[in-house]
């Protein structure tokens, strides 16, 4: 029963004897140490040991600092676009899909409104009804769409129109995409809150920066419908 104990103390030699010597670990605990390169700065007293010298802001502040890259005399960031000449405070907005004066807006984009003259005549039963109403129009203009919506509520009180038109009728555009900055054309539906709708064809044409005109007229065997109008911008 002794040869356990006598294996034991030749086992716990060897385990000393590859214990290695403390005396090499200094350099990696400090991350400096004598075989580093003579021009290498140690660490400074905040504790960043960091290479990268102080003087790398320098290419941001001459980054920032006013420049007319584009030669039309305005400096940035007044400047919004200093690539391009045309464009600066003070010049002349375009419909060009184009920031020009530096104002934050793009040619006209953004909320429009106004009213249509809306003419309607339904057949019903042999027999024709017709309707005059003025309805308003809002748009939301983004270059080259233009989301625009009338709405039309009809008298209440007049049951003919509540019967063949309904409570509500609601025209927008089917597409809203513009092939042109300055002119929609297309389709347009009308739904009423009677659950029927229609299809017609219109356009909308902006004729300055701040106005634009609409029209549109739908045929149908059962209803007949013009409408007219303007917006502007708000
Ligand atoms: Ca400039
Ligand atoms: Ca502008
Ligand atoms: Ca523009």
């Amino acid at each position: 029963m002794t040869r356990p104990f006598v294996l034991a103390v030749p086992l716990a030699a060897l385990i000393f004897a590859c214990d290695p010597a403390p005396s090499n670990d200094k350099g990696a605990d400090s991350g400096w140490s004598e075989s580093d390169p003579p021009d290498s700065e140690p660490p400074d007293e905040t504790g960043d040991d960091s290479a990268a010298p102080d003087d790398s802001e320098e290419p941001v502040d001459t980054g920032e600092a006013p420049e007319d890259k584009d030669g039309d005399g305005v400096f940035t960031p007044e400047d919004c676009d200093d690539r391009d000449p045309a464009v600066a405070p003070g010049a002349e907005e375009l419909f060009n899909g184009v920031d020009d004066d530096c104002d934050g807006q793009t040619d006209a984009n953004g909320a429009w409104s106004g009213t249509a003259d809306l003419d309607a005549t339904a057949t019903y039963e042999g027999k024709r009804y017709t309707f005059a109403l003025r309805c308003p129009v809002t748009m939301e203009r983004d270059t080259l769409y233009a989301e625009w919506e009338i709405v039309c509520e009809p008298d209440p009180d007049d049951s003919w129109a509540m019967l063949l038109l309904g409570e509500r009728l609601t025209i927008t555009p089917l597409d809203a995409y513009c092939w042109d900055l300055t002119l929609w054309e297309g389709a347009f539906i009308v739904r009423s809150s009677n659950g029927w709708d229609s299809e017609g064809e219109g356009d909308l044409r902006f004729t300055s920066l701040s106005r634009a005109t609409l029209r549109g007229e739908l045929r149908s065997v059962y209803l007949n419908l013009d409408f007219g109008g303007a917006l502007n911008h708000d």
